[in-house]
Parts: C-alpha cells; sequence; structure tokens
C-alpha cells in the first residue's frame, strides 16, 4: 500500500493531563529525519523500542529521559512511519517535546488524523475506525462492550444477505426485460414480484427499528422531565443524580432552562433533562424556558411527567400528554410522603425527599431489559442505517410504481437505486459483473 502523503504529523496521544507516562506520536513520511535531530539515542529498526535521552538541538539541553518506539514501513496502525515517544509524564515536559518536534518539520495532527491516515491508507475500515472512537468514549459497559463487536464488520454479512435477495429481485426484472422471448423463464408477475419486494423492505424495516432502539441504549435515552412548577422535578434529577446539580427552590419558576446529565443504570446509560416547570407566564426568560422544555419532550425518548398531590389535570398536563404521543410516558406523582390517601394505580409513585424512587427506576428501564446487544442483525452505525432508510424509501417507490401498474422498465430504476444504496454501505463498487453472474447462475440461461 501507496502512502498517499507528504507531511507528517505529531500530537500527544496520551491526553494532556500529569500523569505517569505520556506518549507523542508522530507520523508520515518525515517522522524519522524529525526524530533524528532531537533523540540522542538509536534509531530503531521496524518494531523496536530504543533508549535515550529527548535533547533541544538549538540549546543542547536535555528535555527528558524517554523511550521511543519505531513503526517503520506501513505494516502498522497508519500504515506509514511511526514513531511513539514514551517520556515521563508531566504536562511541561511533555509539551516541551511536542513543540521541539512541531518546530523540526512536524504539523500539529488535528483531531483523530493518525486515524483518518489509518482508514486512507487501507488499514482501517470507516466502521472500525468510528468503533475505536466509541470504544474511547464509552461511558458504559454495555457500551464498551457494542464497540467491540463492531471491530469485526458483522454489518457485512447482514447488507451482503439483503444484497442477494435483491439480486434476486433484479434478476428476475432484467430477464424479462431482456429475455422475454424465452420459454423456460420465470415470467415475471408483478404480484409476485410485489410480495418479494415487499418482504425486503419489511426485513429492512425490522433491522432498523431494533437498531434504532439498541442505537438509543448505546447513544444514551433521551429522558425529559416535565410538569407543572414546583413538583419537584428538580429535586428527582438531583436525587437520581446524588448530586445538587439543579437548583431547587420552594418557588415556582426556579428553573429556566433545561439542565441535562447522564444517569446510569443497570449499565444503561440515561441522558436525564431537567425542565422549567410548564405554566403561563408573563416572565420573558421562563417563556423561553419552557419553549426549550416543549423541545426537551419532542427530542426525548422517555417522558417522566410529575405531579404532586392532589393535583388536578390541568391544560398544561394536557399539552403535555398530547406532546408525549410516541414516548415512553411514564405519569409520576411526586411528594409521595405528603400522599393523604391512596394514589390512582396507574401512577409511579416518588419522593425526592425520602429517597423514594425505585418505582420511577424500575419505569425508567422496564423497556431495555431484554435488548440483546449481540443480536447479529444490529447495525449501530448511524451511517448505515441512514443508508438502510434511503433503501427503504427507493423500494417503497418500486411498490408504488408497481401498484400504479407500471412495467418492469421502470421499476428496475427504483430497485437499481435501492441496490446502488446497499453497495454503498459496504463502500463496494456499483458493478454489473456481480449482477450478471448472480443472473446466469440462478436462472441457467446458456442452455
Ligand atoms: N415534601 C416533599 N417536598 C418536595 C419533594 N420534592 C421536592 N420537594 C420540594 O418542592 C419544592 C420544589 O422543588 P423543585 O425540585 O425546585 O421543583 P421543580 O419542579 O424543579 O420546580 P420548577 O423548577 O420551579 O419548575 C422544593 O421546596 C422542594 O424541597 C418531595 O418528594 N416531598
Ligand atoms: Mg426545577
Amino acid at each position: 500500500m501507496k502512502n498517499i502523503y507528504n507531511d507528517t504529523i505529531a500530537a500527544i496521544s496520551s491526553g494532556n493531563i500529569n500523569q505517569a507516562i505520556s506518549i507523542i506520536r508522530i507520523s508520515g513520511p518525515d517522522a524519522i529525519e524529525i526524530i533524528k535531530k532531537v533523540y540522542n539515542g538509536k534509531i530503531g529498526t521496524d518494531k523496536t523500542i530504543t533508549y535515550g535521552y529527548i535533547v533541544d538541538p538549538n540549546t543542547k539541553k536535555v528535555v527528558d529521559e524517554v523511550l521511543v518506539n519505531f513503526f517503520i514501513g506501513n505494516k502498522n496502525f497508519t500504515g506509514e512511519d511511526t514513531i511513539e515517544i514514551n517520556a515521563h509524564g508531566g504536562i511541561i515536559v511533555t509539551n516541551k517535546i511536542l513543540n521541539l518536534i512541531l518546530a523540526n518539520g512536524a504539523r500539529m495532527a488535528t483531531r483523530g488524523e493518525f486515524s483518518r491516515r489509518a482508514f486512507l491508507n487501507g488499514k482501517i475500515s470507516l466502521e472500525k475506525a468510528e468503533a475505536i472512537n466509541s470504544l474511547i468514549h464509552a461511558q458504559t459497559n454495555i457500551q464498551a462492550e457494542i464497540a467491540i463487536t463492531q471491530f469485526n464488520d458483522k454489518d457485512a454479512e447482514i447488507i451482503d444477505k439483503l444484497e442477494q435477495q435483491l439480486l434476486m429481485i433484479i434478476s428476475i426484472i432484467e430477464i424479462n426485460i431482456d429475455y422475454s422471448d424465452y420459454n423456460d423463464i420465470e415470467q415475471m408477475n408483478s404480484n409476485k414480484l410485489l410480495t418479494m419486494i415487499t418482504n425486503l423492505k419489511n426485513n429492512i424495516e425490522i433491522i432498523v427499528k431494533k437498531s434504532e432502539n439498541a442505537s438509543d441504549v448505546y447513544n444514551g435515552i433521551k429522558v425529559a422531565i416535565v410538569g407543572q412548577p414546583n413538583t419537584g422535578k428538580s429535586s428527582i434529577l438531583n436525587r437520581l443524580l446524588g448530586k445538587e446539580k439543579a437548583i431547587v427552590t420552594d418557588i415556582a419558576g426556579t428553573t429556566r432552562d433545561i439542565v441535562e446529565d447522564t444517569y446510569e443504570l443497570n449499565g444503561i446509560l440515561f441522558k436525564i433533562i431537567d425542565t422549567a416547570g410548564i405554566r403561563k407566564t408573563q416572565d420573558k426568560i421562563e417563556s423561553i424556558g419552557i419553549e426549550r422544555s416543549i423541545k426537551a419532550i419532542e427530542e426525548a425518548k422517555i417522558v417522566v411527567h410529575l405531579t404532586s398531590p392532589a393535583h388536578k389535570e390541568n391544560e398544561e398536563d394536557r399539552l403535555i400528554k398530547e406532546l408525549s404521543k410516541n414516548k415512553i410516558y411514564i405519569p409520576v406523582i411526586n411528594k409521595s410522603d405528603l400522599l393523604k390517601e391512596k394514589a390512582p394505580a396507574n401512577y409511579v409513585l416518588t419522593s425526592a425527599k425520602n429517597g423514594y424512587l425505585w418505582e420511577l427506576k424500575n419505569a425508567l428501564i422496564k423497556n431495555y431489559l431484554n435488548l440483546d446487544y449481540e443480536d447479529p442483525e444490529l447495525i449501530y452505525n448511524t451511517r448505515r442505517l441512514g443508508l438502510l432508510k434511503q433503501c427503504i424509501n427507493e423500494l417503497n417507490n418500486a411498490i408504488e410504481s408497481l401498484n400504479a401498474g407500471y412495467g418492469p422498465e421502470v421499476v428496475i430504476l427504483d430497485i437499481n437505486k435501492a441496490w446502488g444504496i446497499l453497495r454503498e454501505i459496504l463502500n463496494k463498487e456499483h458493478d454489473n459483473e456481480a449482477l450478471l453472474d448472480n443472473m446466469f447462475s440462478k436462472f441457467c440461461l446458456g442452455k
């Protein structure tokens, strides 16, 4: 594999904090020339480590005592000469070394540029690059496990299977267009074709739906806590988080903007949003906050609707219910410590005051307990999911064309688009060779 860059990049790979060891990484065609200028130690061969000193070539002063890893050639992560300096981990020293390297011919790397080079040099797929990134940013065990499943591209199998089904459909249509005179060819029957396309579309829809559900868990499930002022929304948030994140007072209208934090329950990550209480108000700041509350409901997967004992449902509550259609809706009576009579059965009870939260926690987690994160049909990659949805659209177009009585010449256009999209998911070329191979192998045309 030939490298395509003519500049050399460098960055601190271990994070800019005080730590036991820090790593400065250099990658590109001049990596060796640059290290020679600043390193008093042996220049190693591929995959060796040598010991020495970083020395400022101008002042001749020793900057640090280091170990240097050499990855020479293209059989490494980035696919180009890479050098990693293991230094003593102080921020000052680490930055001094980086500055020396930059002063001697390297350019400061941009975010993710080493991985980007790895991808462009054909060392990792785009999906693997994304999986690495996800692993680094994983906040829960489940996220880390999912990220690792993405290292070996199992999506390819799913997409391949769909592609085979689509090729079968294309073959039937193509043959009926091109070879309609042959007798032994399965004649296209538009009802049969409709069934095949619809089945395939349904399959893809199922994959997309369960993948989106799993992706929500992967990315953090958005939960909006909403309700009338003073019902205890901020108190509930604080209790869940175990810290005083939002301001709590007995003044109605305390929270005026959304307050957000992540909360892990049984390995599942929730992004909890505390909102301004929804009510009619003349206060400009508060009403902006209320608009944001409404937006928070729209963006949330789960709506936790707080009321308090003796509260009668009013216009605002009805608005919240209306906005919560198609969401997981959890009606809650907070301040249950003040309850005088038995609460209605369909409500979850909480008391932020007493720390009585388990009913709410159960309700939050309930829908996510049975997800199988290792289901081989899950696709976590947003780009791929987006393309699958486009594919569904094209199949819908084909179904519409068929229903409107259009012939195979028209339907094939949508189907070919759908096929192109499936190929794009795995970055395959749109090649007709594969189509023809499939066509002839399945239908034995040459006899
Ligand atoms: N008795 C009792 N009081 C509570 C409970 N939860 C909250 N409170 C009190 O209710 C008042 C309002 O609490 P907040 O958490 O600020 O209510 P909020 O819904 O965020 O209010 P806004 O931000 O104004 O919409 C405070 O005085 C809290 O101490 C509870 O479970 N029991
Ligand atoms: Mg509040």
